[in-house]
């Protein structure tokens, strides 16, 4: 027979460990997106975001800083590790762009972004230029965005950003 002692101490663990990721004392968002701006001065690496498999890099230019209750948004840039630099010419990546944000430290995620691929004034789509939107992270502390190169279900390559939110 199970103990009841263990049971109630493995919910007890389970709750607090619940607790204490939700009630955060660091939650402040309006705080935490202005440590963000001081964390992440413009990038001036030659390929901020390198995929190699693909032989791309890739730049990420915040639009707006997500702030408490407010969701940010940023703006990819691809170019041919080779043939581009950071101004360009922008390629598309032959394959589906996928952006996912992660906490390492804590094993979980955020909200699902949205993806498009920006447009011209005439409306048609600019290769290699996408717009990230609804930016959202749940809690203050180490974040990462993963920007993903998707094939299907299947990644194929995938650069990480780290952040601290
Ligand atoms: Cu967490």
């Amino acid at each position: 027979m199970k103990s009841p002692v263990i049971a109630i101490s493995a919910l007890l663990s389970a709750t607090f460990l619940l607790v204490g990721c939700l009630q955060s004392p660091l939650l402040h968002h309006a705080d935490a997106a202005s440590k963000a701006r001081a964390a992440a001065p413009r990038e001036l690496s030659q390929c901020p975001l390198t995929f190699s498999q693909a032989g791309l890099c890739a730049s990420l230019d915040w639009v707006k800083m997500p702030a408490e209750e407010e969701k940010g948004e940023f703006t990819l840039r691809f170019w041919n590790q080779n043939q581009g630099t950071a101004n360009g010419p922008y390629v598309d990546p032959g394959q589906t762009v996928f952006v996912k944000l992660f906490m390492p430290a804590m094993g979980h995620g955020s909200s699902p972004v949205r993806i498009s691929q920006v447009k011209d004034n005439a409306g048609s789509s600019i290769p290699g230029i996408f717009d990230v939107s609804e930016v959202y992270f749940v809690m203050p502390g180490a974040w990462q965005i993963i920007v993903q190169l998707r094939n299907g279900q299947q990644t194929v390559d995938q650069a990480i950003l780290n952040v601290e939110i």
